[in-house]
């Protein structure tokens, strides 16, 4: 099934669709993708990071679990499938998904359903549409970077701090230096190094082509980040599509902080789902450059407008007595574009 998660697009299949075997599996995506290539014009990938994405879902045996999700972001111009990040904008789509496939039985007019996420080994809960016990997809909800309104796919996350690194803040420090620019090296559900726009030569306000166009600020990232990884226990980031960089500069339309991110080399067109929730993280950290930037609102259960190139995606976090995060959410909305048979080279 071809489906926008958010504001990606991915092809969702069922585990058991796809050889288990890891390279075999591989060398069908890429094909089915058609990877490697800027265009990839042999293939149904839409020649953009953020829409060449794959989902595999199966029924879960893990108690009070409903189905595993394993994310796979599918390079463009090289041949590389990798697993060693999540994808908070696919996972609105997995929920619908198991309701239209059986794996998941509707239970009124919204249903719950829980997701294991391999990449990481943590559970999101999604609450999905189901009026008459289908998914309906048609609704009043909106998000920056998507046309039109949707059904509201609201998502939940515990404990997701360190989910890949191993901690929330894996140096053992909130700041670190790396050629010579203070940075924040953060886990909230994705790796980030988050970093004062401002020290990296340009306003944090350009858009997309802009910073895509700056060949000497897409090198200086590209050294930073393969300095990172290690730092992060993320050992040779080469071919890995993390640690996103993130570059912050003050809010500009009332938001928390206003963001522009390489997830890695591609600039984001606005920010990813555990992206945002690390940014945001990283504003609650004292003394942080990001927190130096920031404007956070009072409360304990805070709402974080994470601003972009073409808007704000809004993080939750719900903060303990000790003011420690206890927990995450966002709101996302999905569509079933497509459902057929994908087509492999052969
Ligand atoms: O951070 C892009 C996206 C993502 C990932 C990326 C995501 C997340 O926008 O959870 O959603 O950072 O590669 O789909």
């Amino acid at each position: 099934m071809w489906m926008r998660g958010g504001t990606s697009k991915g092809a969702y299949f069922l585990a058991t669709d796809l050889p288990s075997e890891r390279q075999e599996r591989d060398r069908i995506l890429l094909e089915i993708m058609g990877s490697p290539d800027p265009n990839q014009i042999d293939g149904i990938g839409g020649a953009d990071p953020l829409t060449s994405k794959v989902a595999v879902i199966g029924p879960s045996r893990r108690e009070g679990v409903d189905v595993d999700y394993l994310f796979l972001q599918v390079f463009v111009d090289q041949a590389i499938v990798t697993d060693a990040q999540g994808c908070g904008n696919i996972l609105a789509g997995v929920g619908p998904f198991a309701v239209e496939r059986g794996l998941v039985k509707a239970t009124g007019d919204l249903s719950e359903v829980a997701i294991f996420m391999e990449n990481t080994g943590k559970v999101a809960i999604a609450e999905i549409h189901t009026p008459g016990g289908r998914v309906s997809y048609a609704g009043s909800a909106s998000i920056d970077g998507v046309p039109g309104s949707h059904a509201p796919i609201a998502l939940s996350f515990n404990g997701i701090e360190g989910s890949t690194c191993g901690a929330l803040l894996p140096s053992g420090h909130a700041v670190d230096v790396i050629d010579g620019v203070e940075v924040t090296l953060i886990d909230n559900g994705m790796p980030c190094v988050v970093m004062r726009a401002a020290d990296m030569g340009i306003t944090g306000y350009e858009t997309r082509e802009e910073l895509e166009a700056n060949e000497a600020l897409r090198a200086r990232l590209e050294a930073m980040r393969l300095q990172a990884g290690p730092m992060m226990n993320l050992g040779d980031v080469t071919e890995k599509s993390v640690p996103k960089m993130t570059m912050v500069a003050p809010p500009r339309h009332g938001g928390t902080i206003s963001t522009r991110t390489f997830i890695p080399h591609r600039c984001h067109a606005s920010i990813g789902v555990f992206g945002a929730v690390s940014v945001a993280t990283a504003c609650m950290l004292p003394d942080t450059p990001a927190a130096r930037l920031a404007t956070v609102p009072d409360g304990a259960r805070k709402i974080l407008q994470i601003e972009h190139p073409i808007g704000a995606t809004t993080a939750l976090l719900n903060l303990d007595e000790m003011g420690a995060i206890a927990g995450a959410g966002m709101l996302r909305t999905t569509r079933k574009l497509f459902d057929g048979l994908a087509f492999p080279r052969g």
